[in-house]
């Protein structure tokens, strides 16, 4: 595998060179600051590869291109915004880049609610909790038929839940719902979040699939006419959210976006993180079955706190939590294997490991939520630990 390694641009407090000394290959990045539905503008793709080769790696991987509210609701300028995106995949491949990841979830990116939660030994880890959650839907933003979504013991549990919480956890649960996290295309206030669902009113899990095929049909071609491998990132959590429907959350999903439009070039972001958070996705099957078309793979484990789907799980040490991280990466090297005797030229699988723990100068440095410097080394150093054991020519699987 290619291991990789999130910078989110000048603004990140952990640099292009301390991922280099944390064993990092090749950088991914995105142009964070331009606005959603725009095209990247040459010269500013330019720079970001220059600021990482001035660090001492590459720019490997874009995550992501944002795909805009209008083209998943397919309303307002969703054509120009279609035929920007087209344009980004051109200038990004002009530029050298070969794989660029995206999500198709509407309204929120990767959701928690809670960025800072304490997990063993004083390690500060991202967490969802499921009836937060729904303490912030039903009494915070006040969704219009939230409470027909909830079975009465969890909206019960909810109602002592937000009679009991601080107003500063009140503002802090809004804050890290609403605001979007680090690499969400967006944040919103409260109302604006409530009239952005009104746009979801008459999209259902069916017709956003089509509208996730539509735009696949669009920009598949011109990413396989270009050398580029686009990647689909999962729903995080893998569950429909506020009444929206979310399409990337199970094999059968993935099944039903590959099939459609059939092209080694439309691909999927292995995000072991957020598909192991519901509890019936076999992630080591998956693996084996999506292989060929898996072309970025983000490694993380989550620890889920109950049975059964939706659930409220933490973020796990890379090793630890319910994904079996050994019988993933032998499903991933077995698949480069494969690449290489059949002259792939993607053979080499980009992979990072995905958020960390907060965890020994973490905790003063203050980076971004879920990508601290040392919790990501750690990753980093154990998931590269079991990679070279099961290759090793006299003693792994080869
Ligand atoms: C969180 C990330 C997501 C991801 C996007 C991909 O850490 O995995 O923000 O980058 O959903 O588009």
């Amino acid at each position: 595998m290619r291991h990789t390694w999130r910078w989110f641009g000048p603004i990140d407090k952990v640099s292009v060179q301390d991922a280099a000394q944390a064993g990092a290959q090749g950088i991914v990045s995105a142009l964070h600051h331009i606005p959603t539905g725009e095209v990247w503008p040459m010269d500013q793709i330019v720079k970001r590869h220059e600021e990482i080769k001035a660090g001492g790696l590459i720019w490997d991987v874009v995550e992501s291109v944002p795909v805009s509210e209008s083209i998943k609701t397919q309303t307002g300028d969703w054509r120009s915004h279609l035929a920007n995106w087209q344009e980004t995949l051109r200038r990004l491949s002009a530029s050298g880049i070969r794989t660029v990841c995206y999500n198709f979830m509407p309204v929120l990116d990767w959701t928690r609610t809670d960025l800072r939660w304490t997990a063993r030994h004083g390690a500060k880890a991202m967490r969802f909790d499921l009836i937060d959650f729904v303490a912030f839907d039903l009494h915070l933003l006040k969704r219009p038929g939230a409470t027909e979504d909830y079975a009465e013991a969890i909206r019960e549990k909810a109602a002592s839940r937000f009679a009991e919480m601080s107003d500063e956890r009140r503002a802090g649960l809004s804050k890290n719902i609403g605001a979007g996290l680090p690499g969400s295309a967006d944040g919103y206030t409260l109302p604006q979040l409530l009239e952005l669902l009104q746009t979801y009113s008459g999209i259902t899990r069916e017709k956003l699939q089509r509208h996730l095929v539509d735009f696949l049909s669009e920009v598949t071609p011109v990413a396989e006419s270009v050398g580029i491998n686009i990647c689909a990132h999962p729903d995080d959590p893998p569950w429909a959210l506020l009444g929206l429907p979310r399409i990337l959350s199970s094999e059968e999903d993935y099944l039903h976006m590959l099939n459609a439009v059939d092209s080694p070039a439309n691909g999927v972001t292995f995000c072991t993180g957020s598909l192991g958070a519901r509890a019936s996705n076999d992630l080591a099957g998956m693996v084996k079955r999506l292989a060929p078309r898996i072309h970025f793979v983000h490694l993380r484990n989550v620890h889920r706190e109950e049975e059964g789907t939706p659930c409220s799980f933490f973020e796990d040490e890379h090793l630890e939590g319910d994904t079996d991280m050994v019988a993933v990466i032998a499903e991933l090297l077995a698949e480069e294997k494969r690449r290489k005797a059949q002259g792939r030229p993607d053979h080499q699988i980009p992979m990072r490991p995905d958020h960390g723990q907060e965890i020994l100068d973490d905790l003063k440095r203050g980076a971004q939520p879920g990508y601290p410097a040392i919790g990501r080394l750690k990753g980093l150093a154990e998931l590269r630990g079991i990679e070279r054991a099961l290759s090793h020519s006299k003693y792994g699987l080869a």
